[in-house]
């Protein structure tokens, strides 16, 4: 189980905006600057590709004590023995991850309404990721912006862990915590930039400022 802290910032390490870096090199500078998630996303890559680098990033992420996640794939994240999954709504369902998974494991779901976060919290997801938030121009996402409102509906409706994302960057990150969401998963505004550790130390500065308004 992560503290609510624990997730401030989860930094999402898809190749589609990675500027040519490698899954393991943009972790290597989020961990650097302070990322408290590493979540591994590859649309593209199939497991035998992804499995190495999930292994190395994995064995980095427990050095230093940093969570990690793997998008989609349960079987990759056990392979290397990652902190949990995060499963999207065309995934394998919430319970039927938790029972291949056991309880000691993290299990994070996408969601893109107030219904589907209520109903991965009842199936028994550690954190329910919420979004996209705001417009993105990350294209992995068809779903409309469901708005900072969403967070704080949300807030009062369910317990658990909120992470924002989509289009969530530096200018807006202090509204998603002011509305209650426990952090922010960031796609582009970070690993598009030109210097990722820099970028993450920022982004934790603005969080960390932004709950203590709260
Ligand atoms: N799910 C909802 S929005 C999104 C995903 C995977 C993409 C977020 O990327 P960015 O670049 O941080 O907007
Ligand atoms: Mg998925």
């Amino acid at each position: 189980m992560i503290p609510r802290t624990g997730y401030r910032l989860c930094v999402i390490t898809d190749p589609e905006l990675g500027r040519g870096l490698s899954h393991l090199e943009i972790a290597t500078q989020a961990i650097e600057g302070g990322a408290l998630v590493i979540q591994l996303r590859d649309k593209w890559a199939g497991p035998r590709e992804l499995l190495p680098q999930a292994r190395q990033i994995a064995q980095r992420c427990r050095d230093r004590g940093v969570h990690f996640i793997v998008n989609d794939r349960l079987d990759l994240a056990q392979a290397v023995d990652a902190d949990g999954v995060h499963l999207g709504q065309d995934d394998l369902p919430a319970r039927a991850a938790r029972a291949l998974l056991g309880p000691g494991k993290l299990l994070g779901v996408s969601t893109h309404s107030l219904e589907q976060a209520i109903r991965a919290a009842a199936d028994g997801a550690d954190y329910v990721g919420i979004g996209p938030i705001f417009a993105t121009a990350t294209k992995s996402t068809e779903y409309a912006p469901v708005g900072v409102d969403t967070i704080r509906q949300l807030r009062s409706r369910i317990d658990l862990p909120l992470l924002a994302i989509g289009g969530v960057t530096l200018s807006n990150v202090k509204e998603v915590i002011r509305a209650g969401a426990a952090g922010a998963a960031v796609i582009s505004a970070i690993i598009g930039s030109d210097d990722i550790a820099r970028a993450t130390q920022a982004f934790l500065a603005a969080i960390e400022e932004a709950e203590q308004g709260r």
